[in-house]
C-alpha cells in the first residue's frame, strides 16, 4: 500500500481520540439528505448493542459541497440517541467528519476507506464497521451483526447478506460473485455489498499491502477488501441484514466507471493471486451469521432496449479489441449476439413508437415504456451463461498474459456486459427474486464448471509467455479499433 498521507487535521484528531474499540467508519460524497439517518442508526446501534465499548464514527468525505459533513455532526443533541433508547454506554461516542486525502493523486471511495483504515489502525480498534452512506434501510442491528462476528465470533472478515430487488446488484451477479466463487471457492454472495465488519488484524493487514492501486482507490475497495481477506487466509462469515435500498442506479447509464474500477481490481487481483486459485475446484458455504430475515426490495426500472443497443454499438466501435481478447469461438458468438442485440433493439423501438434518442432516457419515466414493456419487446434475445463464462474467463487470461491493456480490455467488456445484463432483465422480468437468485447460482455453477476451460488456457498461456521474448505493451491511451 502507498505510504500513509495523513493529512496534520487526522492526525490531531487521532491524538485526540487516543483509542477506541470499535470504528463505524462511512465514506461519502455528496450524501447530505441521506447521511444523517445513516449517522443515526450507527450511533444506535452502538448505544444499543455495544455499550461497553468505546466507539468512534468516522465519517471520511469528499468535500461535498451539500453540507455532508455537517449533517455528520450535527445530527442530533448529544444524548438524544442514549435518551430514546434508554441505555447509558460507559462512553460517549466521539463522532468525527473529516476530508480525507488522495492517495497517490487519486479520490474516492477507496481513498476514503483508506483514510478510514488507517485511523482504525492508529485507533488500535478490535472492529471496524464500514457502512455506506446513501443507505436507506440500516437499522441499529446492522451495527451488531457487522461487528458481533468480528468481536464475539473470532471471524476478520464479515460481508453482507442481502435481499435486493432481482434488477439491483449487477455487477455483484454477473460478474463478482461467480468470479470470486469460482476462483477462490468462496460462496460470498456480496463480495462487493460496500457494508463491511473487518477485525484489527485485518485492518493492519490491509495497510501491509502492496496491490493497492488507482482502481483501488475509486470504486475497486469493495472487491479489493473482501479479495484480500479470502487470499489471506482470514475467517470470513456473512451477515444478513435485510433489505439494501440505497440510491438507485440503472447499469446502462450509471455503471460504467464503477463497473470497470471493479473489474479492473478482479483481475489485477486474480493475476497477482494465480497460484492460489489455480489449484481450486468447486466452491464451498460461507458461514452466515444472524436471523434470516425476508423483505420485498424496492422496485427497480432497467432500460433493457439502451442495454443491447450498447452491445450492438460495442461491435461497432471495438471489435478489434473483442477479436484480439476473446478466443475465437466466443468471439464469433459475441459478434452474432451483437448483430442480433441491434436488430431487435431497432425494431422494438420502431415497434414502441419510440425515437432513436428515446432509447437514452431511464425505463418507465419520461414517455419511456417500463422495464416490463421493453423486455417484451426484445424477448427473443438469448445470451447464455457458458458463453458469458467463457468471455470472462478470456478476458481474464488476455489480462494477464496480452498485450492490450488492462483498461482497454475493460472498457471493451462493458458492452459485452451490458448485452449479458439486459439478458438477465429480459428473462427475469416475469420470475420472482426467489426465481431469478436461482438463475444467479445456476449462473454461477457454469462459472465452476467452465474453471477447467480457464486453468487450461491460463497455463497455455503462460507456457506460450514463458517460450517468447518479453513484448513492449501498447500505450494505454491507444484508441480502441
Ligand atoms: N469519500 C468518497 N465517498 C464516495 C465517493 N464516491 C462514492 N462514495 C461513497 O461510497 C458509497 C457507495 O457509493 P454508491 O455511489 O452508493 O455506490 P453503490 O451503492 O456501490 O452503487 C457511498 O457511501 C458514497 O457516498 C467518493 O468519491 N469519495
Ligand atoms: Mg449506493
Amino acid at each position: 500500500m502507498p505510504a500513509s498521507v495523513l493529512t496534520p487535521a487526522i492526525r490531531d484528531e487521532i491524538a485526540r481520540l487516543g483509542s477506541a474499540d470499535i470504528m463505524v467508519g462511512i465514506p461519502s460524497y455528496r450524501n447530505a439528505a441521506t447521511i444523517g439517518y445513516v449517522v443515526r442508526a450507527a450511533h444506535a446501534g452502538l448505544v444499543q448493542y455495544f455499550p461497553d465499548l468505546r466507539p468512534v464514527l468516522v465519517n471520511a468525505d469528499a468535500g461535498s459541497p451539500d453540507g455532508t459533513q455537517r449533517v455528520v455532526v450535527e445530527t442530533e443533541p448529544p444524548g438524544y440517541i442514549e435518551q430514546i433508547l434508554l441505555v447509558h454506554p460507559k462512553n460517549r461516542l466521539d463522532r468525527v467528519s473529516l476530508t480525507y486525502p488522495e492517495v497517490d493523486g487519486v479520490g474516492g471511495k477507496g481513498a476514503a476507506l483508506r483514510t478510514i483504515f488507517e485511523m482504525a489502525a492508529a485507533l488500535n480498534v478490535g472492529a471496524l464497521v464500514v457502512v455506506d452512506s446513501d443507505l436507506r434501510s440500516i437499522v441499529p442491528e446492522w451495527i451488531e451483526l457487522l461487528a458481533g462476528p468480528i468481536l464475539k465470533g473470532g471471524y476478520d472478515f464479515a460481508a453482507p447478506l442481502y435481499s435486493r430487488h432481482k434488477y439491483d446488484g449487477t455487477i455483484t451477479n454477473t460478474v463478482t460473485y461467480p468470479v470470486t466463487r469460482a476462483l477462490y471457492g468462496h460462496r460470498i454472495r456480496q463480495p462487493i455489498g460496500g457494508d463491511f465488519g473487518v477485525s484489527g488484524d485485518l485492518i493492519r493487514d490491509y495497510l501491509a499491502q502492496e496491490s493497492w492501486t488507482s482502481d483501488v482507490s475509486r470504486f475497486g475497495i469493495d472487491i479489493w477488501m473482501t479479495t484480500t481477506a479470502v487470499t489471506g487466509g482470514f475467517a470470513v462469515c456473512q451477515s444478513r441484514l435485510g433489505t439494501k435500498i440505497h440510491d438507485p442506479k440503472d447499469p446502462g447509464s450509471d455503471l460504467g466507471p464503477m463497473f470497470r474500477q471493479v473489474v479492473g481490481t478482479l483481475l489485477s487481483l486474480a493475476k497477482d493471486n494465480a497460484n492460489r486459485w489455480l489449484e481450486i475446484s468447486g466452491s464451498h458455504d460461507v458461514p452466515a451469521y444472524g436471523f434470516e430475515r425476508y423483505a420485498d426490495p424496492a422496485p427497480l426500472e432497467v432500460n433493457t432496449l439502451r442495454l443491447l443497443g450498447q452491445f450492438h454499438a460495442g461491435s461497432l466501435t471495438v471489435a478489434d479489441t473483442w477479436r484480439r481478447m476473446l478466443r475465437p469461438s466466443s468471439y464469433k458468438s459475441v459478434m452474432e449476439l451483437a448483430g442480433e442485440a441491434g436488430a431487435m433493439a431497432e425494431e422494438a423501438a420502431h415497434k414502441l413508437g419510440l425515437g432513436t434518442e428515446s432509447g437514452a432516457g431511464p425505463a418507465g419515466a419520461g414517455g419511456v415504456p417500463t422495464t416490463d414493456e421493453l423486455s417484451d419487446a426484445v424477448a427473443g434475445f438469448h445470451f447464455p451463461d457458458d458463453l458469458w463464462a467463457r468471455v470472462f474467463y478470456d478476458l481474464l487470461v488476455a489480462s494477464s498474459f496480452g498485450d492490450i491493456p488492462t483498461e482497454r480490455l475493460v472498457a471493451a467488456l462493458v458492452p459485452i456486459y451490458f448485452g449479458r445484463v439486459g439478458r438477465l432483465v429480459i428473462e427475469d422480468r416475469r420470475l420472482s427474486g426467489e426465481q431469478a437468485e436461482e438463475r444467479v447460482e445456476r449462473q454461477a455453477r457454469e462459472f465452476e464448471l467452465l474453471k477447467p476451460y480457464l486453468v487450461d488456457h491460463w497455463n497455455e498461456a503462460r507456457e506460450n509467455q514463458a517460450k517468447q521474448p518479453a513484448v513492449e505493451p501498447a500505450p494505454a491511451d491507444e484508441v480502441a479499433g
